[in-house]
């Protein structure tokens, strides 16, 4: 039998970070959580490129870019939607799922989902270097394991 992964070697992996600023108390901290777990991992400050969006709608787009470019070896997708007053959360959650699955599968460069969707700033940040981790720093673990499983099995 032949078992693969997951790795975590990140040693010369070239990674974009496509963050939202919209709800930015959050975002800020789980991009902090993404370059802790790429440092950590062996990724290289040079090899990581951070790009904003305005918000969490905008992030499928921003990273398909950043996957039709060639130059990244993996994406990291960070936003935080929260429910708020409006009907439009379900939207805005809903499409970034969708748009960011799309934008992987079709370039088949791996993208990883750190997208919060939560009912209340305070369930975001305890999902952003709270209580229930940092889903920023969890979501850079799975684009090293992604990239690597992607080099083995392409
Ligand atoms: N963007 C987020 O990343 N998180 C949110 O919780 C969020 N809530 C929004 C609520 C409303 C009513 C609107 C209109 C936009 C919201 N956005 C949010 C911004 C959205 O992702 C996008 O940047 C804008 O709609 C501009 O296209």
């Amino acid at each position: 039998m032949n078992e693969i992964g997951p790795e975590s070697d990140g040693e010369g992996l070239r990674v974009c970070v496509v963050v939202a600023q919209w709800n930015e108390f959050v975002t800020r901290k789980l991009l902090d959580g993404a370059r802790a777990g790429l440092r950590e991992r062996g990724v290289r400050a040079d090899d990581v490129t951070v790009a904003w969006t305005p918000g969490s709608f905008e992030v499928p787009a921003a990273a398909r870019w950043a996957a039709e470019s060639g130059r990244f070896d993996a994406v990291v997708a960070l936003g935080a939607v929260i429910r708020g007053e409006t009907g439009h959360y379900e939207h805005i959650a809903a499409q970034a799922a969708a748009g960011l699955m799309r934008a992987g599968q079709d370039t088949g460069v791996p993208v990883a989902f750190g997208v919060l969707t939560c009912e209340n700033a305070g369930q975001a940040l305890e999902r952003a270097g709270g209580v229930h981790g940092n889903k920023g720093e969890e979501a850079a673990a799975a684009a090293i394991a992604m990239a690597r499983l992607r080099e083995r099995l392409a």
